[in-house]
């Protein structure tokens, strides 16, 4: 499959705001942010969706939601709240397929995240 608009990012051939990155993953804010802060933190090893991740790659995930948690800290946001989201599939309102982990908060965010 080719490279997904994510692995574009990674790659810098396509510009985004860019608020971490290590060896293993990339956060950037969402072209369409859903709450005031709205930022993606996504594997630099692609994974279409949740269903394709083994289960040998359990770290991967707590590494990204622990990058979310520790960027939510660094940022002040963390006491206050935050929400969460991975997306997998049509019925779950995803739209990029290279798994990612929204990180959304700055504000009460009432009802659900499509
Ligand atoms: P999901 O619906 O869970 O697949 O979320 C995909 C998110 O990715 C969506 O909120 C919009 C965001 N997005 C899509 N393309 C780009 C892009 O090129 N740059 C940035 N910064 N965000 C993007």
């Amino acid at each position: 499959m080719s490279g997904s608009i994510f692995e574009k990012i990674i790659q810098r051939e396509i510009p985004a705001d860019i608020v971490f990155e290590d060896e293993t993953l990339i956060a950037f804010r969402d072209r369409s942010p859903q709450a005031p802060v709205h930022v993606l933190f996504v594997p630099k090893h692609r994974y279409d969706t949740l269903n394709d991740v083994p289960s040998t790659e359990a770290e991967l995930l707590g590494t990204l939601m622990l990058a979310a948690r520790n960027y939510a800290q660094s940022i002040g946001m963390a006491e206050d709240g935050y929400r969460l989201v991975m997306n997998c599939n049509r019925n779950g309102g995803q739209t990029v397929y290279h798994i990612h982990l929204h990180l959304l908060g700055g504000a009460p965010l009432t009802g659900g995240f499509a």
